[in-house]
């Protein structure tokens, strides 16, 4: 079994978050002294080409690449912005990251403000997440009076509650004073971002797996895990699993590693029916895909997502589409309204699902929901809408007797 190993939380339990000093003598913000004594080139390709660092709030897009996009713009302002607005039901690691270990996230951010040429950074930061915000700001603050963020100014923006500003074109948007609506891409935020200038978004746990891999090298980060999405990955287990925790490992361990070695296995006893990786918006798996590795590409190899790496375990107890009321009412509730196929879409796939789970439904309907999906996969102007049925669709296709349970005297 593959072993824990710790790079964005291996300050966790060791430092206390509200000191500097701790995080200093941990030889933090080290890496931010070597960067700033590197060429910026030389410092984007460590982790472009050598080290590979892919986005880990869920698109996996080179991390280097991105910085280097807005290192290249001239003769303008450019802001470096942290995505700490996780909402995605069942994820919780950006802000154990955060709560264990806030200056870790201001070094990366800080690093990326050098390499880019930034003076100003931002941190979007879940508006419910009250503790991290004000660990945030205390971080923020000590390390101005240590001089250590120089003439760069570090903000934290609370959010106030909107799924969507997790996109982050809506979140640049929410930043800039504006509603919260998804931008059109491209240009990405790298050209036009905040205040239309060039701008480098980034999730938390990215910006965090920075100062290790700038400290240790590029050679050491790709020796880590999988070789096409190397390092490591913070895992959020929810559902019916013995441990509800988080846990960081290498990024070639297993669902059952996950589930079965750090997660403790299934509760109460019962069997493991399915997994949902990725949050809500992502696709079920059931027990046979238990040896895949839990990394960007194995997933997408399957036909599924690692997304933000959540964990959600159901067991046998469950129909699925109990699960799916949920899920649907989450996505109508959360659809900003922008574009009429997510608008209408969410509330009627709500609609049906709930009439599927209380035995109203029909086979009817689940044609309906097919259709449904297919229209808003096609149509939806943003992530939101367009995978906001992938957790039904893949339940009809895996679980059609839970269907068949609800729908009574109908053939599904
Ligand atoms: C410059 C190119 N930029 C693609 C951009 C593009 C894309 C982004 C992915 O992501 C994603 C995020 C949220 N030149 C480009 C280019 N891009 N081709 O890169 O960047 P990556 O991989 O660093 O992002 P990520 O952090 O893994 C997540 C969207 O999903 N999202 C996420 C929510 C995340 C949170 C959170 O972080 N706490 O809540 C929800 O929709 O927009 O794209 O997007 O712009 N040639």
């Amino acid at each position: 079994m593959i072993k824990e190993m710790k790079i964005a939380l291996r300050n966790a339990g060791k430092i206390n978050p509200n000191s500097i000093d701790d995080y200093i003598n941990a030889d933090g913000y080290q890496a931010l002294k070597m960067a700033r004594q590197m060429d910026k080139a030389q410092l984007i390709s460590t982790l472009e080409d050598a080290g590979k660092l892919r986005g880990r709030g869920g698109a996996g897009f080179n991390t280097g690449l991105k910085w280097s996009s807005a290192f290249k713009a001239e003769g303008c302002e450019k802001y470096v912005v942290c995505n700490a607005d996780e909402g995605e039901p069942g994820t919780y690691k950006d802000r154990t990251i955060i709560e264990n270990d806030p200056h870790t996230v201001i070094e990366g951010v800080l690093i990326c403000a050098y390499a880019i040429g930034a003076k100003e950074c931002y941190i979007y930061c879940r508006g419910e997440y009250e503790h991290s915000i004000s660990l945030l700001r205390n971080a923020i603050a000590q390390a101005k009076e240590k001089g250590i963020s120089a003439e760069v100014k570090v903000r934290v923006h609370s959010g106030a509650g909107s799924y969507v500003c997790g996109e982050e074109t809506a979140l640049l948007n929410s930043l800039e004073g504006k509603r919260a609506e998804p931008r059109l891409k491209p240009p990405f935020p790298t050209t036009a971002g905040f205040r239309a200038k060039p701008t480098v978004v980034n999730n938390v746990e990215t910006f965090a797996a920075v100062p290790a891999i700038v400290e240790k090298g590029a050679e050491w980060f790709r020796a880590i895990g999988s070789p096409e999405y190397p390092g490591t990955k913070v895992f959020s287990l929810s559902g019916d699993i013995v441990h509800k925790a988080c846990f960081e490992a290498p990024t070639n361990v297993t669902l059952r590693d996950v589930i079965f070695g750090f997660g403790g296995g299934v509760a109460n006893g019962c069997k493991l029916k399915a997994i949902q990786v990725g949050g809500s918006s992502c696709g079920f798996l059931t027990p046979d895909k238990l040896d895949t590795s839990v990394d960007f590409d194995s997933m997408r190899a399957i036909g599924r997502a690692l997304g933000s790496g959540a964990i959600l375990v159901i067991d046998d107890s469950h129909n699925i589409v109990d699960i799916l009321v949920g899920i649907a009412e989450f996505f109508n509730h959360e659809s900003c309204g922008k574009c009429a196929p997510c608008r209408e879409g969410t509330l009627r796939a709500a609609q049906l699902i709930r009439n599927i789970a209380d035995g109203k439904g029909s086979k009817k309907d689940l044609e309906q929901i097919k259709d449904l999906s297919e229209m808003m996969g096609m149509s939806c102007f943003c992530p939101l809408g367009q995978s906001a049925t992938a957790a039904v669709t893949s339940a009809m296709e895996l679980f059609p007797e839970d269907f068949r349970a609800k729908i009574s005297k109908q053939e599904v």
